[in-house]
């Protein structure tokens, strides 16, 4: 009895203990975006097999122990002390080890989504009532967010008035966006496109207008839509000077 719980729990504390290396394992990239889907397959496969089993062992019970005469008695079998025990410890032991094993994977993941790369380009967000600006440094304002293909972005994010929050479904990000606080996300755009980029929390009449594009374009486009928006600001201060 002593030796089989403590195999036992040898046996729970060696799978807690290995948990972190399983979570490592190939198929996985230190991408919040690409690490989310692959955890979401896996998290839907886990769950099909598990319901699949017990599925079956339902109808199988079910129809085993089903009354064969309307007067029967159940007589339910008498389990040693060590078999009952067992029988609760062992069952659950296996789920947890299955529960310990996704959240590490979890935890991999989390830690990849709050780390950001050396290498990210910063951007500096402000978010308003009802829209947003987003700040490349350089007196370079733009109402649009254009960043260049395969560059790990990291949004550095605040808000001027009410709460806020930016969500980019296709990257997998979202965060909340406060006054007086700064928070951030990171992504790495892997392909050329547009990505739905909106706010997700209410707030106020306007709020569905905060929904705009994020431009993911090659590098060459992307220096060549800087330096136009370089000019135009340039431009538009020299209006400012003349005129005032
Ligand atoms: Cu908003």
């Amino acid at each position: 009895m002593r030796t089989l719980l403590g195999k036992m729990s040898l046996s729970i504390l060696g799978l807690i203990a290995a948990a972190p290396a399983f979570a490592q394992e190939d198929g996985y990239e230190r991408d919040p975006a690409a690490g989310w889907d692959y955890l979401w397959h896996e998290i839907v496969i886990d769950i099909t097999v598990i319901g699949i089993i017990f599925s079956i062992a339902a109808i199988w019970m079910v129809w085993k122990y089903r009354t064969k005469d309307e007067n029967a008695v159940g007589t339910a079998p008498k389990l040693s002390k060590a078999a009952a025990i067992a029988w609760v410890l062992i069952p659950a032991s296996l789920f947890m080890a299955d529960d310990f094993f996704l959240s590490a994977k979890g935890w991999t993941l989390w830690n990849d989504y709050r780390r950001i790369p050396d290498e990210a380009k910063e951007i500096r967000v402000t978010a308003y009532q009802w829209y947003w600006e987003f700040d490349y440094g350089d007196e370079i304002i733009t109402e649009e967010l254009v960043v260049p293909k395969g560059q790990p972005i990291v949004l550095r994010m605040t808000s001027e008035d009410v709460l806020h929050s930016l969500y980019i479904p296709g990257f997998r990000v979202k965060e909340d966006v406060m006054p007086g606080r700064v928070t951030y996300v990171w992504f790495n755009p892997k392909e050329v496109g547009e990505y739905v980029h909106t706010c997700t929390e209410y707030c106020g009449t306007a709020h569905a207008e905060m929904a705009t594009n994020v431009r993911v374009v090659e590098q060459e486009e992307y220096d060549a839509w800087f330096e136009q928006v370089k000019e135009e600001a340039k431009a538009a201060s020299l209006n400012d000077n003349t005129q005032g």
